[in-house]
């Protein structure tokens, strides 16, 4: 089975709590504060992985966590960052947030992205030591990091496409034209999942093309395999549309898979599309074809089984696919992938202090659940004073 979406629960560490700490010295009854601060915690990191064909490799619906980060402790010294968890996905991952916007477009080997932030570290009470203050009893807190769903969809990166109805010769026609060796069968849906194939040119430039399951009639709207995979066609520049010219009316099976294109929108009904009639070995002469579509940049008349033809349209691919623009440096592709959109977290206004009592939030106090949720993360327990501003509350369960 070939997998193009996963939705995961992400939950980034949580950081370290700050330091309540005195200096201990030989003949120095109290020494000054010196608790460090505690580590960040580590985010969820997603990295582009060309390795990775498919998303087969996240159970539905998995929780992945990021580690915590350390505590301070004394003599100033600072809590361990977490280890961030890091995600290997295919090239031409998208990320989608809970209600369905696009965060990332990881399209680039290498591209990194980081869906939930770990929360920050406290700072340790050396911090807060000022003249009128030498001996604070109280340090900063971690935060708990990011959590929230996302969902992965891939949508696979091919130069071009290969479209058509089952059995006209797609992964025939791919089999020949590059180093991919999907399965070919006498029977319709031989294809189940997509295949991508490099296509090399005698100069070195290469192409990938893609192979999908082929299209029937109602294909937009879930009849057959195809639809599934019409999504992997929306970011190949050029479709290559394979027709079967010893069955029927060319010029029909053509209309047939464009009126599918056009039903599932997304730009694939005004793709540049190479006509490829495939099997002309099975008539003695040349297949007609009567369409005229500004679209049809080329049609070829080709045999899978012979050979005929393939080689021509294999060069002309180089000439008629568009190169793909220059691909910047790789630490240059690791920015441009960053989020797409993401509102940055607003910069927090309040803070949340351990003292020898309980709790102390000062600023302007953050929503109750949220409150609730940081406290909870350090350890709050019934009966633990919780100081909101001028108030004091008790912490009850
Ligand atoms: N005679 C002849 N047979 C061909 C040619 N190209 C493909 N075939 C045969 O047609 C059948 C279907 O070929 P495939 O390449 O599996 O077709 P497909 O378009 O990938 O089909 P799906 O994966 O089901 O969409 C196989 O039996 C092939 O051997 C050709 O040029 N001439
Ligand atoms: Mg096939």
């Amino acid at each position: 089975m070939f997998h193009d979406r996963a939705s995961l629960t992400v939950i980034a560490g949580r950081g370290g709590d700050g330091s309540i700490h005195f200096r201990r010295e030989k003949f120095v009854p109290k020494g000054g504060p010196d608790g460090g601060d505690g580590g960040g915690g580590g985010d969820i990191v997603l990295i582009a992985d060309p390795q990775r064909r498919d998303l087969s490799g996240f159970r539905s619906n998995q929780k992945i966590k990021a580690g915590r980060g350390g505590a301070g402790g004394g003599s100033l010294s600072t809590g361990e960052r977490g280890e961030d968890a890091l995600l290997y996905v295919p090239v031409g991952t998208q990320v989608l947030d809970a209600d369905d916007r696009l965060i990332a477009d990881l399209a680039h080997p290498g591209a990194r992205v980081v869906v939930a932030k770990g929360g920050t570290g406290g700072r340790g009470n050396k911090r807060f030591a000022s003249p009128t203050r030498q001996t604070p009893r109280y340090a900063e807190v971690g935060m708990p990091g990011d959590e929230g769903i996302i969902e992965l969809r891939l949508k696979l990166l091919a130069d071009a496409a290969f479209v058509g109805l089952p059995n006209a010769g797609k992964s025939s026609l791919l089999t020949r034209i590059s180093n991919a060796r999907p399965k070919v069968a006498e029977y319709p849906f031989t294809t189940l999942s997509p295949v991508l194939g490099t296509v090399e040119s005698s100069e070195g430039r290469q192409l990938v093309v893609a192979d999908v399951p082929g299209l029937i009639e109602g294909a937009s709207e879930g009849i057959g395999l195809g639809h599934e995979f019409l999504a992997h066609l929306e970011r190949a520049r050029v479709l290559l549309h394979a027709i079967d010219s010893s069955e029927g009316d060319a010029d029909d099976r053509w209309r047939t898979i464009d009126t599918e294109l056009a039903a599932y929108g997304a730009g694939l009904d005004e793709r540049q599309q190479i006509v490829v009639l495939n099997k002309t070995d099975l008539s003695p002469e040349p297949p007609a074809f009567g369409i005229d579509d500004e679209r049809i940049i080329r049609v070829f008349r080709v045999s899978a089984a012979t050979g005929a033809g393939v080689e021509e349209l294999r060069r002309a691919l180089f000439e008629l696919v568009p190169q793909e623009e220059v691909v910047p440096s790789v630490e240059q592709t690791e920015l441009v992938d960053y989020l797409v959109y993401r509102p940055e977290a607003a910069r927090r206004a309040f803070r949340v202090f351990r003292t020898e009592t309980g709790f102390r939030v000062t600023g302007k106090p953050p929503a109750a659940e949220q409150l609730e949720a940081i406290l909870k993360s350090a350890g709050v327990r019934e009966g633990d004073e919780v100081q909101l501003g001028d108030e004091t509350l008790e912490w009850k369960k």
